[in-house]
């Protein structure tokens, strides 16, 4: 069986854009997949996190994704700092990629904007970290988000790489799984921006755990413009935030965006949006109650993180040994 690895970072509570263009396609990896889910928090501390908050999102990411239909007993799911082999194999990806490679990383532009001087080393070498988790265990298989491609492409670049300077045959190929449909989710403040759990702007996305109310009332909020639904989906164009309500319409419905447009041409916001609420509420709340419920046991949930980190660490274990004993370490 093909091995399957994704990560999310414990930066904030999984929202919407995560579940549709992450989460929910990894339920469906695991029937025919070994899959290894990891909260990457090394990753999330390139940008600054106060220590509780982490611990409780780790704890919350944990939640969601078993919430969401994760099955820790049949897979994989834990903490990536509880897995040393993530960040040793990083440091010798950090002597093989190039400085020219990173700086094309459009991330790290994003993340940064102006700001670039103040931004930590480590988000800019983040991209030789997530290729090291992947790489760590072999895996050949990697579902992500549209925003994740040009990562992706950096992680089989690094292999591609140790594999001629080693003159090897070590690293495998991999390839990105990535949706169609809703790949990326948009902010519901901004549809230029897509929806992140860094935004300052809670009003800017749907959290896995938002109740009914909240739910409506953000998606009420929601920008949008002053026309009518087109019929058509080119009557989308220039239209960012309505394009993208169609869109998670759509995506959470399984239908097109002909469809929903058939349905819905000609209405207004005022009346789109209520139909949208109960499609997010249907989908979002038996989450957000199965989350609640897990977190009110939070030791289960470290003893499941303990548990999924000692079955990662004997995967990943031989094989960066091997990574560690090819470049000349003495082991
Ligand atoms: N808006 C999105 N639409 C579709 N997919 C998304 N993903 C993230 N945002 C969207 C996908 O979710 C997976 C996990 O993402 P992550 O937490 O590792 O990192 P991220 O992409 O940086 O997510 P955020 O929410 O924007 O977090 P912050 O604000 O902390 O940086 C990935 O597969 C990603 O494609």
């Amino acid at each position: 069986m093909q091995r399957v690895f994704s990560g999310i970072q414990p930066s904030g509570i999984p929202h919407l854009g995560n579940y549709l263009g992450a989460i929910r396609n990894w339920v469906a990896l695991q029937d025919g997949h070994d899959c290894l889910f990891c909260l990457v928090d090394l990753h999330a501390i390139t940008v600054w996190q106060d220590p509780a908050a982490l611990r409780a999102q780790t704890r919350a990411q944990a939640a969601v994704l078993i919430a969401s239909g994760i099955d820790p007993g049949r897979h994989i799911l834990f903490n990536q700092s509880a897995v040393s082999a993530h960040a040793r194999l990083a440091w010798i990806f950090n002597c093989v990629s190039r400085l020219g490679w990173l700086g094309r990383m459009t991330q790290f532009k994003d993340k940064t904007g102006q700001d670039r001087e103040a931004a930590s080393a480590g988000l800019y070498v983040y991209p030789n970290l997530m290729a090291a988790d992947i790489l760590a265990y072999h895996a050949t298989r990697v579902p992500v988000g549209d925003d994740q491609r040009q990562h992706l492409e950096f992680a089989r670049d690094i292999a591609q790489k140790f594999n001629h300077d080693y003159a090897v045959d070590f690293f495998p190929e991999i390839e990105a799984l990535i949706p169609t449909g809703a790949a990326r989710v948009m902010s519901l403040r901004d549809g230029s921006r897509k929806m992140s759990k860094s935004d300052t702007s809670e009003q800017s996305r749907i959290t896995m755990t938002d109740d009914a109310d909240t739910i409506a009332l953000k998606i009420r909020r929601a920008k949008t413009d002053a026309e009518t639904l087109p019929r058509e989906a080119t009557g989308l164009e220039g239209r960012l935030e309505a394009r993208n309500l169609v869109e998670i319409y759509a995506a959470l419905t399984g239908s097109s965006l002909e469809q929903v447009l058939e349905a819905h041409g000609g209405s207004g916001f005022g009346a789109f949006k209520p139909a949208l609420s109960e499609v997010v509420v249907n989908a979002v709340s038996p989450i957000a109650d199965e989350t609640r419920r897990l977190l009110a046991d939070p030791e289960h949930l470290d003893h499941v993180l303990r548990d999924g980190a000692m079955r990662a660490q004997a995967l990943a274990e031989p094989i960066v040994t091997e990574a560690e004993r090819i470049v000349g370490f003495l082991k």
